[in-house]
């Protein structure tokens, strides 16, 4: 077989991009870094504080390039770093799972609340569940992270759930994957159903919890998103 000649400026230009890439990748993961730790910090010093854990599990995902291309595909974006850096916002995602409804509001109003967060976008998928009976609190905030070159404001999509609502939605997107997003009626409406006995056991769960400890673990009033984009309780 034949070998076609090297094209040394090709080499070099797709290095560059691939170098430029990695960078722009790497601004997603320090910012997913700064939530992480500030979460850390929230779970740690509310034990310290409170004798108790509202915080279940906290876990970081960075879109994949290829998961990225997609999305530039499906949304009509122009494939170029600065119009993905400005229109997809959920590059660096964080998940935290709570055992109650009412520790989902709590960690989300301590950490938007912090001088250096600002959020740009929330959306209560819990107070508004989804038709097929998707719950989360998505919010988007963005951070500063201070590179050797200077500061970048990092957007980061924070989802706050509760263990029922992560067991559900986990349990969802694998059945619509397996059936390549043409899930059948028939497991649409048990997975409907199913979200419903999820938020009664979140429901019942917390009851009895607030039985336990008493009226300092009354649950909170839903989100109302102020037009800024900031949310406040009702
Ligand atoms: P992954 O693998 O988690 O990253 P868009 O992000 O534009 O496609 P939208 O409506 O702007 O969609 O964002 P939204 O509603 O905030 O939801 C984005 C993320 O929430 C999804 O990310 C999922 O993680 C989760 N999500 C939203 N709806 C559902 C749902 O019906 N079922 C489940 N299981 N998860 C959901 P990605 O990028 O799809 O996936």
């Amino acid at each position: 077989m034949t070998s076609l000649p090297v094209d040394d400026d090709l080499i070099e230009h797709v290095r560059g991009l691939r170098d430029e890439m990695t960078r722009f990748l790497a601004e997603y993961r320090f910012g997913m870094r700064e939530i992480e730790t500030k979460m850390s910090i929230l779970r740690e010093d509310f034990e310290h504080a409170h004798a108790y854990n509202p915080v279940e599990n906290v876990s970081c995902r960075l879109k994949s390039p290829d998961s990225i291309a997609e999305k530039v595909a499906r949304k009509g974006i122009e494939p170029d770093l600065e119009s993905i850096r400005a229109q997809i916002t959920d590059i660096a995602g964080v998940r935290v799972t709570c055992s109650f409804v009412r520790d989902v509001y709590r960690l989300f109003e301590l950490l938007v609340s912090q001088d250096d967060v600002t959020v740009r976008e929330v959306k209560d998928y819990i107070a508004n569940p989804k038709p097929n009976g998707y719950k989360s609190l998505h919010a988007i905030v963005e951070v500063p992270v201070f590179l050797s070159t200077g500061t970048v404001h990092v957007p980061v999509e924070v989802q706050f759930r509760t263990i029922a609502m992560d067991f559900w939605a986990s349990l969802e997107h694998k059945i619509y994957y397996k059936y390549d997003k043409q899930v059948p009626t028939r497991l649409t409406d048990s997975l409907r159903e199913a979200a419903i006995t999820a938020a009664e056991l979140d429901a019942r769960m917390e009851s009895l919890h607030r039985e336990i400890h008493g009226e300092h673990a009354a649950p909170v009033a839903p989100l109302r998103t102020l037009p800024s984009g900031r949310a406040s309780h009702a």
